[in-house]
Formats: structure tokens, sequence, C-alpha cells
């Protein structure tokens, strides 16, 4: 059972239904204007340009369709259009009903339709069904007065809102029955209760349509649709009281010049370079289609994507210490257990989830060429030290992204747990480091000082933080050994941009090391969290560190 009490909306929020809307513009003092529209991306761009209003023409549904302007789409399909055009948009949309699909009875049955999917009005013509387009032929038959007053009657008891527009459309003027037949047909239909008339004329001057006007006054809203007499300006309809002007089929058409045009260049052509600049972008049109909704609503309802972790994994010395074995290649390459350790590193990382990896190459950089790498080169690997190298892959430094030494093997926990540690520079710094001291080895590098010891309880969760690393350090004071792994948020990855600039800027970068960037980083300020290991990783020096890296694994 649900517990959480209704809530009524802000009434502040409440805005006039659309039919509401298109009531309004008819009501108004003001010449209104409603733009043709055939599908949902015609009518957003309709409503993109400012229009008020949406003509959803019966000729340009049918004909975007592929069928004539005779009934042949029916009506059910006319309303599935409709309904993206609905859906997409938010200003008023008349429909074309032409006849209204039959009797009174269809007729009641669209309407309630209609009024479900928030289209605004609809327009029914005295027409026989099927209908023929007005500008084809002439004198078409037109509809018994007494049998259009009563489907007037049934399309306005049927609308299910008070505001619904229904325009009785008058055929008489197209059809050569004379201006008599049309005023004696608007009588009959205001009687019935239509909310405006559209008076229709194939001339190519408006005389008929003004003459009507003259003879009707102001008795009910008129409509006109000057497809034929469009050189008649505006500003006449205005002066003599017209309210509403329908654009009819202008989209579609401009549409048809368009998809005709781009079909024979690209067909003469054989090529889309000469139509690339003249057609809408893609981004435009994903912009048009609302993609960025889209993407916003799977950031608040999808589960959250797998994070995109970056590497950047600094291979570019020899390691001389291994002497012959680096002779032909660098020490990230040596075989260890029949794979290059780096190979080994590379598929360590992306188990855990981290992709993209990017090693920076220098001696022998040829060796090293793995598939599903990017590759960048430090040719100056024998006179710069780790963070010169780093700088080479400045770009790759971006976004959530590890950075670690190529010569490294762990156990994957250690990724895990760096990745899960949250702060915007963690390193991993090994606590029992003077074990390693007492290995063979005699001597560790890469020491931290931190803000307090590991404390080897599970219960310790006070995060510690780096205060200093270097290779020599007062042995009292050390906290362990960085592992050569470290994990940058974005904002971290940022810091570490700025900071090896400054270095480039100041001339400290050719030898600095990796130690030296993330110590600059401690002191200017930035908090570097330490998260502590115990052993289960290794780096490879020397030939010892071979045999121990081929029991590791
Ligand atoms: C339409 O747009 O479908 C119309 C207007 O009915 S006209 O084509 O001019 O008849
Ligand atoms: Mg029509």
């Amino acid at each position: 059972m649900r517990s959480k009490p209704l809530e009524f909306s802000d009434a502040s929020e409440w805005r006039p239904s659309r039919a509401a809307l298109l009531r309004a513009m008819l009501m108004s003092a003001e010449l209104e204007f409603l733009m043709e529209a055939h599908d949902g991306i015609s009518a957003k761009i309709v409503e993109e340009a400012g229009f008020k209003g949406i003509w959803a023409s019966g000729l340009s549904i049918s004909a975007a369709l592929g069928v004539r302007d005779s009934n042949e789409a029916s009506w059910t399909q006319v309303l599935e259009v409709l309904e993206f055009m609905s859906d997409v948009t938010s200003i008023p949309i008349l429909v074309d009903g032409d006849t209204g699909y039959g009797n009174f009875n269809n007729l009641r049955r669209l309407v309630r339709k209609l009024c479900q999917r928030d289209i605004a009005g609809i327009c029914i013509e005295d027409k026989l069904f099927p209908k023929t387009n007005s500008f084809v032929g002439e004198g078409q038959p037109l509809a018994d007065i007494d049998e259009f007053c009563g489907k007037i009657k049934a399309g306005k008891d049927s609308q299910t809102d008070a505001d619904f527009v229904l325009v009785a459309r008058i055929e008489a003027l197209i059809s050569g029955w004379g201006l008599d037949e049309a005023l004696r047909r608007a009588e009959a239909y205001d009687e019935a209760g239509a909310d405006a008339l559209l008076i229709h004329s194939k001339q190519e001057t408006a005389d008929e349509v003004l003459a009507f006007k003259a003879e009707w006054g102001g008795r009910a809203p008129m409509i006109i649709v000057p497809t034929k007499y469009y050189t008649t300006p505006v500003e006449v309809f205005r002066q003599a009281g017209i309210s509403m002007v329908i654009w009819a089929n202008h989209n579609l058409r401009a549409a048809i010049t368009a998809m005709q045009e781009v079909c024979r260049q690209i067909q003469r052509d054989e090529s889309l370079a000469g139509i690339e600049d003249n057609i809408v972008s893609l981004k435009d049109l994903f912009e048009l289609t609302g993609n960025e909704e889209l993407a916003e609503a799977e950031r608040r309802y999808l589960p959250a994507r797998r994070r995109e972790i970056g590497a950047v994994l600094i291979a570019a010395s020899r390691g001389k210490a291994l002497g012959a074995l680096t002779e032909d290649r660098p020490k990230c390459m040596i075989n260890v257990r029949g794979q290059p350790l780096l190979r080994r590193l590379v598929a360590a990382f992306k188990e855990g989830g981290v992709s993209n990896v990017t090693i920076v190459r220098g001696y022998k950089k040829e060796m090293i060429n793995l598939p599903s790498i990017h590759t960048v080169d430090n040719d100056l690997y024998a006179k710069t030290g780790e963070a010169a190298s780093l700088a080479c892959a400045i770009d790759h430094v971006r976004g959530e992204c590890i950075v670690a030494y190529g010569d490294i093997l762990f156990r994957h926990h250690i990724l895990d747990r760096l990745l899960a540690t949250k702060g915007d520079i963690v390193v991993a710094v090994d606590a029992l480091w003077r074990q390693r001291t007492s290995d063979a080895k005699g001597w560790v590098r890469d020491l931290a000082i931190c803000t307090r010891p590991f404390s080897a309880s599970y219960l310790d969760d006070e995060p510690a933080f780096l205060k200093h690393m270097s290779n020599d350090l007062p042995e009292q004071d050390v906290n362990g050994e960085w592992i050569g792994l470290a994990k940058l948020s974005a904002e971290g990855s940022d810091a570490v941009r700025t900071v090896l600039e400054t270095m480039r800027g100041d001339g400290s970068l050719q030898k600095a090391s990796l130690l030296d960037l993330f110590t600059r980083l401690a002191e200017e300020g930035r908090e570097i969290r330490v998260v502590y290991v115990t052993g289960h990783w290794l780096d490879v020096d020397d030939a010892a560190d071979i045999a121990k890296a081929r029991q590791f694994l």
C-alpha cells in the first residue's frame, strides 16, 4: 500500500488548454495565422518558427503518406499522425477533418478521439464522403445543408473539452454555387453551433472571400486559405476583419522540392560532398528531436553506466639494472612466464574496469606494440624523468584516470580498493616497506610520509593523506612505499595537468620524478589520499625481481 498522500500540482502551473488557446485566437481582434504541418517533425518546426497554431492539412498528411487527398488514408491512420504531431508540440492544432469520414456518427467518434489526443479543433467541409481536394475538378457536389447541420451538432455534442473548436467549411464558392448559397449555408452552420466558418475560394484574387466577409459581417469568426490568391497582402485581410489565415500546404511542398533537389544531386554526383552544407546538420536534427532530454532521462532512470576510467603507464626507461635482458627491449616488455610484463599489467587494468590504456614509450619504443593500447612517445627519455614522460601523455590525463609505472604487478584487490576510494588524488602506499628493504634488494625507493601511519585495524577508517614522497627520507619518518599506482578523479586529472604545465614553465619538469609531482601537489595544499596496502604487489628492477614476478604469477 502506498502511504504517500496525494499531492496536487501547484496552481501557478496552470495554463489554458490548447483548445482554449485556439478559441482565444479565433475570438481575438487580431488577424491570426495557422501554418501547415503533416507529421511530428514538421509540427515541431512550425512551433519552433513561432507560429501560434498548426493546420493539420488533409492534403499534406495524405501526400506525406504517398496517397491522394481523397480519403485514401483511413481516419485512424490520420489520427495516428495527429498523435505524433500533438505529442511533440504545445501549440493548438486545428485538424482538417475533411467531411468527417462518414455521417454524424463517424464524426462523433472522431471528435472524441481528437479530444483524447489534445487536438484543439476540427474543420469539416460540406462535401460528400469520399471527398476530393477542392482544387481538383469543377463543381464538386455539396452536402445537404440539414444533413451537414446535424453533423455539426453531433460534433459539438461529442467534444469532451469545452473549448474544442468546430469549424464549418463552406465549399459553395469554390464549387461555383455563388455568394448567396455560401451565405445561406453560413447562416445555417452558425445556427447549428459552428464556432467559426472557413470560406474557401480558388480565385486568384481575394474578391469573393472579401465580398462574403462584407455580407457576413462579424457574426462568427471567419477563416480563409489564400493558397490561390497569395498575392493579396495580409493587410487586406486584417483590414477586412478576417480572423484567421491558414498557410495550408507550404511545408509539404517545400519538403518535396528540397527532397527532389537533393535526390537529383546525389544521384547525379554519386557524392554527398556538394550537399552537406546545404542541409540540416545531424546535430541540429538530434536537437530538434530532443535527444538531450533523453540523455537527461537516461541519467535519471538507467542504472549508472560503468565508469570510463583511463590509465597512463610510464614505460619509457630501459631498466639498466636488468643488464642484457633489456638490451633489445624496455624492461616492461621482458617476458614473465611467456608474456611481456606490460601485457599482464594492461590485462589487470582491463579486468579491473580500466580501459583506454596509454603507454608512454621511450627506450626501444618499437618493441611496445601491444594491441588495444594507445602509445605516446618520450623521445627524450634518456635525459628526462617520469614527470616529463607523463607530460607527453598530458592529453590522456583526463577524467577518471590511473597513473602508474609500467613495470609493476599487483593483486586485483589493490586496484579495486584504489578505485573505490573517494578523493581527487589517491595513492597506494605499502605499509610493509621495511620487509622489502630487508629482502635481497636492500633498499627501497618511493618512500612516503603520510599524515598518520598504517594502523592495521579494520575498525580504523580515519583517512590518511600524503605529505611528502622521496627516494631519500629519514627512516623514522617513513610510513610506507608508494607502489607506483595512483588514481585521479576528473578534478585530480585537471590538477595534475595544471601542475605539469607549471613545472614545464618553471623548468623543473625535465628532471622531475612522479614523487616530485605528488609532493608538489601536496605542498600546494591538494589532498592526496593514501590507501595503505600490505604487500601483494611488486615492481621489476633487477633479475631477482623477475624471479619474484614468476612466483607472483
Ligand atoms: C488541406 O490543406 O487539405 C485543405 C486546404 O483542405 S485545400 O487543400 O486548400 O483544400
Ligand atoms: Mg483538406
